[in-house]
């Protein structure tokens, strides 16, 4: 564990999605010194990309009386966003602040703008007047164009392109590859399936696939 734990972050799941974050964290420069919490206990005293699984996340209440502040849902979502929820709500509710995560390579629009805890990664394109909300993930190469609006905790997976004017619900998840046509508006927890071209607005909480998308099923959220 860091010695000097003020300002402190504590990434939150320690699996692959962890190791984009720390890497972005890298690249962009950051400075601030991180811990991992890992609900797996056989992951405890493991490092990913040079930073260590300290425990679960019992140990939150000892990393903030030592100086924590930060926090990063490092948890994915491929379907169902209720876990990354839950945590971030968690992190919250021990009063961190969400950590901002931005490749250097992620091109960012002054114009758009973010609630807290945003993952831009590497090669994510987000234009101008979009409004994207907390706990969002634009994953990589992830193309989310003017005046779209993301819901909380919404994960637009790798390589999925949001034409203009796309309402993505909160706890959506947009699978990789996915296309979704300008105007089209996808509700809370809908879950679009990889590779899917969404031409037709799709209801909350149910799966679509297939191009053109077609109702698949009711969603987990
Ligand atoms: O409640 C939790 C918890 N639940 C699972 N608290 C904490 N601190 N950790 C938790 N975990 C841990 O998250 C698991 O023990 C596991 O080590 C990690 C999830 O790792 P995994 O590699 O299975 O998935 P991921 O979430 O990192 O990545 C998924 O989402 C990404 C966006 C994958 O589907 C990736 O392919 C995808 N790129």
């Amino acid at each position: 564990m860091a010695s000097d734990e003020n300002g402190l972050c504590v990434i939150l799941g320690g699996g692959g999605h962890a190791r984009v974050l720390i890497d972005s964290l890298q690249a962009a420069g950051s400075t601030v010194p991180c811990v991992i919490l890992d609900a797996n206990s056989s992951r405890r005293g493991a490092t990913l990309l040079g930073v260590e699984v300290a425990g679960g996340d019992e140990l939150l209440p000892e990393l903030i009386e030592r100086g924590a502040q930060f926090f990063v849902v490092a948890v994915g979502s491929t379907g169902d966003a209720r876990p990354r929820r839950a945590l971030y709500e968690l992190g919250l509710s021990h009063g961190l602040q969400p950590l901002t995560v931005r490749h250097p390579s992620a091109v960012c629009s002054p114009w758009a703008s973010a609630g807290a805890g945003l993952q831009l990664l590497p090669l994510s394109v987000v234009n101008a007047g979009a409004r994207l909300g907390d706990n969002v993930i634009v994953n990589t190469g992830a193309i989310v164009e003017h005046d779209c609006e993301v819901g909380d905790h919404a994960h637009v997976a790798t390589g999925a392109r949001l034409a203009s004017t796309v309402r993505i619900g909160a706890g959506a998840h947009v699978g990789a590859g996915a296309i979704i046509r300008q105007g089209i508006t996808v509700g809370d927890g809908a879950v679009i399936g990889a590779g899917a071209v969404v031409v037709r607005d799709v209801e909350a909480r149910t799966v679509v696939v297939g191009v053109p998308a077609r109702f698949l099923r009711e969603a987990a959220w």
